[in-house]
């Protein structure tokens, strides 16, 4: 999504993200699917393909904590999937034995600066490659503070804060 399609998507407003609420206003399954400003929340959850299951789940595991993500449930059987989720929706998955390409980008809302450069450190401290450290990148938006390192299987992976401080 280019930088002017951003602002355009109301994410460079001042709230809380809407992760960090969904932590404490969401049901078991999340929420009805509609925001409290009354848009729909189109994405339910989303799965990148690894290489090393093991590998790439304890990196997220390390790497997510400090955006408050845990592993909520682990399928076994005729594949191993991890859910990540706040609370006990998983919405981030991982799945061995698929095509693992790297080069998707995932960003995972910060609730301020200083989760951002948790996640990023605990991030690098996992085994994560940096990809651009925490900082302002005011090309997105005046107050857009992301943090980016590349996960085991080379995907892009961010922490981002739209808040001022
Ligand atoms: N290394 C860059 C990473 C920036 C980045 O990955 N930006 C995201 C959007 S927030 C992206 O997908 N950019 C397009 C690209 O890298 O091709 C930095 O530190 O700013």
């Amino acid at each position: 999504m280019e930088p002017v399609a951003l602002a355009r998507a109301g994410l460079a407003g001042s709230e809380p993200s809407r992760r960090n609420r969904a932590a404490t206003t969401a049901g078991p399954r999340g929420d009805s699917g509609r925001s409290e400003e009354g848009g729909a929340e189109v994405i339910d959850h989303i799965g990148l393909g690894v290489s090393d299951y093991e590998v790439s789940k304890a990196f997220y595991l390390a790497a997510l904590a400090p955006l408050g993500y845990g592993l909520v449930m682990e399928v076994t059987g005729t594949g191993r999937h991890a859910g990540f989720g706040v609370g006990d929706k998983p919405d981030f998955w991982i799945g061995a034995g698929e095509a693992a390409t790297a080069g998707a980008h995932i960003a995972f809302a910060a609730p301020d600066r200083a989760t951002a450069r948790a996640f990023y450190r605990a991030a690098l401290d996992a085994g994560g490659r940096d990809n651009g450290p925490p900082a302002l990148r005011p090309e997105y938006h005046p107050t857009y503070y992301g943090a980016f390192v590349l996960d085991p299987d080379g995907h892009n992976i961010e922490a981002v804060c739209h808040q001022p401080e």
